[in-house]
C-alpha cells in the first residue's frame, strides 16, 4: 500500500517535543485529522515503534499553526497531546513548552515577516483562547538558534525566547479557583484546585505519605500513590469545571513540598498519570501562582517575597522553573512572563499509511 507524504518539522520547545504542522497540510475533518496524528506518532503503542513519538507524553505532542484572522494575532497555535498508549488526541490543555516553538516555527513557515535582532510573534493559543507574545532572537537570514540562555531539562545553551502572557488566569476551568474555594477536600487530603494558564491540583507530598523529593522513576514506580491522586483527580475535574475527566489530561496532579535548593516551592507533577521529568511552563505558572495565594496548601511551605513584581522559582525533578509574576494594584495576580528556549531539529516529510485518512 502506498504512503501519504506530510510536510513537517520536528522542534523542540523547552522540554518538550513535536512534530509541528501548517493546518492546511492536515485534513480539515477532526476524526480524520486525529486518525493522522496517531498513524504520525506511532500511537497507541508504549514503544510507539511505529511512528516518530518518543513514547513519552512529553515527546508525543503535536503543533498545528496557521495565519491568525484575529487583530491582536499573528497565528492561531493548536496544541494536540497525542496519548502514547491510547488512541486518544487531546485538544483540552494548552502547552506553554512547545509554544516556545511556535514563534520560530511560524517564521520558519514564512506566517510571520522576518525582523532582524527580534521578531515579535503574537500568537493565539487556540485551546485557551489567550495571547500570549514571543520574543525570537533573528538575524537576517533566519532564527538564530544559538545563544547563551540555559534552561533546566534542557542540556547546553540556546537563544532565549521570551513568552509574555496577557490574561491566563481561568484559561480551561473559568476561574483562578473553579471550585470557588483556596481549599477542598477530597478522600480526606486537602488540596488547591487552580487554572492560571492550566488547570492544577496542588496537594503536600507529606499528606500522601511521601517526602516530595522522589525521582520521576520513584514516583512512577509507586502504584498505590498513582491510585489515590487518581481517585481525587477523579472527584475534582467535574468540580473544576472540567466534567468527567477520566480520557483527558487535565487538571495535572502536582505533590509539593518545602523548597530545598533555594527556590518558592518543590514539585512533582503528574501530567497526570506519569511523572513529568520537569515540570510544564504553564503548570509551573499554575504553581507559582498558588504560592501567592492566602490559605492555599502552600502556605506554610513556600517562600516567596512580598512584592509587586516576583520571580517564583518552582524547584521540580531536573533543577529549577522561574516565573514572573506580577501584582496589579489590588493585590491580584496581573500578569506573567517566563524565558524558553526551542530548536528546530528536523525539516522534512512525515510518512503515514495512506488508509489512516
Ligand atoms: O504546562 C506537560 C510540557 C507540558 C505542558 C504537561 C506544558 C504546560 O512540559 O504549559 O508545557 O503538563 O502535560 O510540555
Amino acid at each position: 500500500m502506498s504512503q501519504r507524504r506530510i510536510p513537517c518539522l520536528w522542534m523542540r520547545g523547552g522540554t518538550s517535543k513535536a512534530a509541528c504542522f501548517l493546518a492546511s497540510d492536515l485534513p480539515a475533518d477532526a476524526k480524520q485529522r486525529d486518525a493522522v496524528l496517531l498513524a504520525v506518532m506511532g500511537s497507541p503503542d508504549v514503544r510507539q515503534i511505529d511512528g516518530i513519538g518518543g513514547a513519552d507524553p512529553l515527546t508525543s505532542k503535536v503543533a498545528i499553526i496557521q495565519r491568525s484572522m484575529r487583530p491582536d494575532a499573528d497565528v492561531d497555535y493548536l496544541f494536540a497531546q497525542v496519548n502514547v498508549e491510547r488512541a486518544v488526541v487531546d485538544y483540552g490543555q494548552n502547552c506553554g513548552n512547545i509554544l516556545a516553538a511556535v514563534g520560530p516555527l511560524a517564521i520558519e513557515r514564512g506566517l510571520v515577516p522576518l525582523t532582524a535582532p527580534v521578531t515579535q510573534v503574537r500568537v493565539h493559543m487556540v485551546n485557551t483562547g489567550q495571547i500570549a507574545v514571543a520574543e525570537v532572537r533573528c538575524s537576517a537570514e533566519g532564527v538564530e538558534y544559538g545563544g547563551e540562555a540555559r534552561i533546566d531539562g534542557v542540556p547546553g545553551t540556546a537563544s532565549p525566547i521570551i513568552l509574555n502572557f496577557l490574561d491566563i488566569a481561568g484559561s480551561t476551568c473559568g476561574a483562578l479557583l473553579p471550585t470557588g474555594n483556596v481549599i477542598d477536600r477530597f478522600d480526606g487530603v486537602d488540596v488547591t484546585c487552580i487554572d492560571n494558564g492550566m488547570p492544577v491540583i496542588l496537594l503536600r507530598a507529606s499528606d500522601l505519605g511521601i517526602s516530595g523529593y522522589e525521582t520521576r522513576e520513584q514516583l512512577d514506580a509507586n502504584n498505590e500513590l498513582k491510585q489515590r491522586l487518581e481517585s481525587i483527580r477523579l472527584q475534582a475535574g467535574p468540580r473544576m469545571n472540567l466534567g468527567d475527566v477520566a480520557q483527558r489530561s487535565v487538571p495535572k496532579m502536582t505533590l509539593i513540598a518545602e523548597p530545598r535548593d533555594g527556590g518558592a516551592i518543590t514539585s512533582r507533577t503528574f501530567i497526570p498519570h506519569r511523572c513529568h521529568a520537569s515540570i510544564g511552563v504553564f503548570g509551573a505558572v499554575s504553581v507559582a501562582s498558588a504560592c501567592l495565594l492566602q490559605g492555599s496548601v502552600a502556605q506554610g511551605l513556600a517562600k516567596v517575597a512580598d512584592a509587586r513584581e516576583l520571580m517564583v522559582s518552582v524547584e521540580h525533578p531536573t533543577g529549577e522553573f522561574s516565573v514572573a509574576l506580577q501584582r496589579g494594584d489590588d493585590g491580584e495576580l496581573a500578569g506573567c512572563g517566563l524565558l524558553r528556549t526551542a530548536r528546530l531539529l528536523f525539516a522534512g516529510d512525515v510518512f503515514i499509511p495512506a488508509a489512516k485518512e
